[in-house]
């Protein structure tokens, strides 16, 4: 299907053929594009906020033609639905963690390798460099289109509702959480904990009642999305450093008019960078607010989970998989890491 000019979309839309035609761009009135955007997180988090701006200057900078309209906290469904939503084109937008795209592009998830990351210099060199342009390219063969700055998730903090983590024996038998995502189950499975793969839109209950024990993430998600209430032990692993990519359908990005792809994407890509700043700036506090909310805090010395996760073949396998390029791009920006 060819690209369509602005004034074909807009002159075109009272007739019936192009709502058939581009069913993704959703079209209430003439001169008026609606484009979808969903995630999986509560609408405090910085990710929320910082989308809401850039809609608001989107229809400011196209006097109320675009609309970027935002569907927090899994509305359409938990993070699978989405992606397959955003395959094909009946989500316009969606904000996947490297880690759940994984399962529609393998390479994607390279920068959650365990304990690869030590800070975030290297975050963001590696994925506003040439590793980033690596996982781009490799998103844009499945037909979907990355945006150029990735957003920030955070390093992954271990939580308990049963006792801190301080080495990876501790570990053993847990029943924790992670995202539906191989790396993930193949990271825990390694340190000998007994890992189950669950939508976001699950956890809070699934932590609730027991189903599981233990969940990962970031110590803003289990600020906004209340983990604290269900969680006691914050065991600072550092574990993971994971990045919210900004998705677009493809088949929504090539109907957009050039002009419109421009605006669309450098408001979202500038404020993707004050995401940034903002969860920067939550790391300096967040702790402080969780325990104040009444966790308990350890810091585990890192080396004898990454010596586990070594002895147990992890690091060789995930090499293999990811293959050798990508695996070298990798280890440009963080060192040698098996
Ligand atoms: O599901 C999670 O744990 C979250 C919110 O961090 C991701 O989207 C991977």
């Amino acid at each position: 299907m060819k690209p369509i000019g602005r004034r074909t979309f807009i002159g075109g839309v009272a007739a019936a053929t192009p709502l058939l035609m581009f069913p993704a761009l959703r079209t209430r009135a003439a001169g008026h594009i609606t484009l979808k955007y969903g995630n999986n997180l509560p609408l405090s988090h910085p990710l929320n906020v910082r989308s809401h701006e850039a809609a608001e200057r989107i229809k400011k900078e196209t006097n109320g033609e675009v609309e970027l309209s935002i569907f927090p906290n899994n509305q359409l469904g938990g993070d699978t639905d989405m992606l397959s939503q955003v395959r094909s084109g009946a989500l316009d937008f969606f904000t996947p963690s490297a880690l759940v795209l994984a399962t529609l592009v393998p390479v994607a998830p390279i920068n959650a390798v365990g304990f690869a990351f030590a800070n975030y210099e290297q975050v963001w060199g590696a994925m506003d460099g040439e590793l980033g342009a690596f996982i781009r390219a490799a998103i844009e063969k499945v037909g979907l289109h990355l945006l150029e700055k990735v957003w920030d998730n955070g390093f992954r903090q271990i939580t308990t509702s049963t006792k801190p983590i301080n080495t990876p024996q501790d570990l053993a038998g847990i029943k924790i959480r992670v995202p539906v995502s191989p790396l993930g189950i193949s990271l825990f499975q390694a340190l000998s904990a007994s890992p189950t793969s669950l939508q976001f839109s699950e956890v809070y209950t699934a932590l609730q009642t027991h189903v599981v024990d233990a969940q990962e993430n970031p110590l803003p998600i289990i600020q906004t999305a209340k983990l604290y209430e269900v969680q006691k032990h914050v065991s600072l692993t550092n574990h993971i450093w994971d990045g919210f990519l900004f998705v677009a359908s493809g088949k929504t990005w090539k109907k957009l008019p050039e002009d419109i792809q421009t605006l669309v994407a450098r408001a979202i890509n500038e404020a993707g960078v004050q995401q940034r700043q903002d969860i920067a700036k939550l790391n300096d506090t967040v702790q402080g607010d969780l325990q104040g909310l009444g966790m308990v805090f350890n810091k585990p010395d890192p080396q004898p989970f990454r010596e586990a996760l070594r002895k147990a073949g992890f690091y060789a396998q995930w090499k293999e998989k990811f293959g050798a390029d990508a695996w070298g791009l990798l280890e440009k920006y963080v060192g040698q890491l098996a």
